[in-house]
């Protein structure tokens, strides 16, 4: 049984993020989602249209998903890993390179899947408004 996790807001769950997810999944057996919540989105300077229980129910109706947990600080992946035994961390290539993910190396494989060009909340928020 491989475990993959993965780390991110999902905010106006669009194709880019489905497609993350897939791929992820098929990179294992079981996908666990890390959602950052509400308040860290504050720490990363990120305010989600959608709030944290939204998009966590949005997420556990996505076929690839099978656990979703709170993403609350930088520091709790290295606890992620070890209590969900996860084999492989993966995260779109918009965090390749990035130390708090390749710092993650020494305890599991860390897998950066290209990012989906031309969709992003902030495009579809930005083009709604016009
Ligand atoms: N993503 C993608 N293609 C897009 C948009 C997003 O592959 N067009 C990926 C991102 O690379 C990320 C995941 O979808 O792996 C979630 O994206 P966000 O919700 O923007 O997550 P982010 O704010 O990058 O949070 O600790 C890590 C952070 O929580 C990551």
């Amino acid at each position: 049984m491989k475990r993959v996790i993965t780390y991110g807001t999902f905010d106006l769950l669009h194709f880019g993020h489905v497609r993350l997810l897939k791929r992820a999944k098929a990179l294992g057996d079981y996908l666990i989602v890390a959602i950052s919540t509400d308040e860290f989105n504050a720490i990363k300077g990120k305010k989600s249209y959608q709030n944290f229980v939204l998009r966590k129910k949005m997420l556990e109706a996505i076929r690839y998903v099978d656990l979703v947990i709170p993403e609350d600080k930088w520091e709790q992946k290295p606890e992620d890993i070890k209590k969900y035994k996860i084999d492989i961390v993966v995260m779109g290539s918009d965090w390749a390179g990035d130390v708090r993910f390749e710092l993650l190396k020494k305890y599991c494989h860390v897998k950066y899947l290209t990012r989906t060009a031309g969709v992003s909340t902030t495009r579809i928020k930005n083009d709604l408004r016009t």
